[in-house]
């Protein structure tokens, strides 16, 4: 009976001894075959198949490897795209940056619009019902046609019927076929500029006036191709008719343009260039 017990126990032990071998066979079987995986998936780069291949391989070195690799692919993939992205952005700031002339002149910190000649947008023409006519005469006209750079603000007593004062409108037609109103001076000879300023009336002057929505700022060195210089900051300001609207710069130009945008008027008084 004890022999019999013996026997039974080698038996047992010897099964199990089998076993273990089997499943240590079925381990080096099954991480030869991860490694494998892993390792196509590291050849064959960011094919799907393969990552996900290696993502159920069983042994957690090889998704280990499989994962890495498909990360290192990711993260090369995505910083090529990032520096690539990052080019093509430099190079369409480039082209788009005003290009500036090494034979410009300085201003010396002094107004080179002062007494400079200028072109505007069309100014309102309000015939019946507060609506835009061709025959109506200008509503808040140029006086003398050198208001925009004679160097006269309005004072702070000023209203909207202030002879200091233009004004435009977004319901006129050439408003509503170019999306602004544009002020235009040729400063004569081209400059190098830091700083352009466009007076314009503020809500303080009521009757739904406002300061312009936005104003965008362009140099030209001919008159006829326009970079811009940039978006002006600013904010309408109800406890003064006259706000000084000024964008700091470093560009060169002969003509320099404000564009204004707004759902109603815009009334400006001066445009100075330093
Ligand atoms: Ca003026």
């Amino acid at each position: 009976m004890r022999k019999l017990a013996i026997l039974l126990a080698l038996a047992l032990a010897f099964s199990a001894c089998l076993l273990a071998l089997s499943a240590c066979g079925d381990d080096g079987e099954t991480s030869s075959a991860a490694s494998s995986e892993a390792s196509s998936a590291d050849s064959s780069a960011t094919s799907s198949a393969a990552s996900s291949a290696a993502s159920s391989a069983a042994s957690s070195a090889a998704s280990s490897e499989a994962s890495s690799a498909a990360s290192s692919e990711a993260s090369s993939a995505a910083s090529s795209e990032a520096s690539s992205a990052a080019s093509s952005a430099t190079s369409s700031e480039a082209s788009s940056a005003p290009e500036k002339n090494p034979n410009a002149l300085a201003t010396n910190g002094e107004n080179v619009a002062l007494g400079k000649t200028y072109t505007t947008s069309p100014l309102y023409r309000q015939g019946t019902d507060y609506k835009w006519s061709d025959t109506a005469e200008i509503t808040y006209p140029d006086t003398d046609n050198k208001e925009l750079t004679d160097g006269i603000l309005p004072g702070d007593d000023a209203t909207y019927g202030s002879a200091e004062f233009m004004g435009f409108a977004a319901s006129c037609p050439d408003y509503e076929a170019n999306k602004y109103a544009a002020v235009t001076v040729d400063l004569g000879e081209v400059y190098a500029l830091s700083k352009l300023t466009l007076h314009v009336g503020t809500s303080k002057l009521t009757g739904g006036i406002t300061a312009p929505a936005t104003i965008e700022f362009f140099v030209s060195e001919d008159g006829t191709n326009f970079v811009s210089v940039g978006m002006a900051n600013y904010k309408d300001d109800p406890t003064k008719p006259d706000l000084a609207v000024t964008l700091e710069c470093d560009v060169t130009g002969r003509y320099v343009q404000a564009r204004m945008t707004s759902a109603g008027w815009m009334f400006v008084s001066e445009f100075e260039a330093s």
